[in-house]
């Protein structure tokens, strides 16, 4: 191999090696990208026990449905004072939904903390009130 064709190899290894890059980093950007999570709350036939319905997407709006879900509650206007187990959300049938159940202690605004862990670690807070 001449010196010349050696410099030609290396340039094309190169510029081979910075498209790949360029190729994959979008990509990966993409995976990484922010979940969106939706839910619905509605109460049921106990006190203060309310059903949640959380509908999971991907950024190109694709339902997720290997997704790890917690809630936590929490009343903002009182910190400390309640201890609400934390909900794990399971499948409800249909792709990027799921459903959990939770019990409040009291009426009044409650916040939700919605912690996606799986597949891509998002976190939402949505406030609601019980009457
Ligand atoms: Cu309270």
């Amino acid at each position: 191999m001449t010196m010349q064709n050696f410099k030609h190899i290396s340039a094309a290894a190169f510029f081979m090696f910075v498209s790949a890059v360029w190729l994959v980093t979008p990509a990966i950007a993409q995976s990484a990208a922010p979940l969106s999570v939706e839910w619905t709350l509605a109460k049921t036939s106990k006190p203060l026990e309310r059903e949640a319905v959380i509908t999971v997407k991907n950024a190109q709006g694709q339902p997720v449905s290997d997704a790890n879900i917690e809630v936590n509650v929490d009343m903002p206007s009182m910190p400390m004072m309640h201890a609400v187990p934390k909900a794990i959300a399971t499948p409800a049938g249909e792709p990027g939904r799921y459903r959990t159940k939770f019990t409040l202690e009291m009426a009044g605004e409650w916040a939700a903390q919605i912690e996606v862990t799986k597949p891509v670690r998002t976190k939402v807070v949505k406030k609601f009130n019980a009457d």
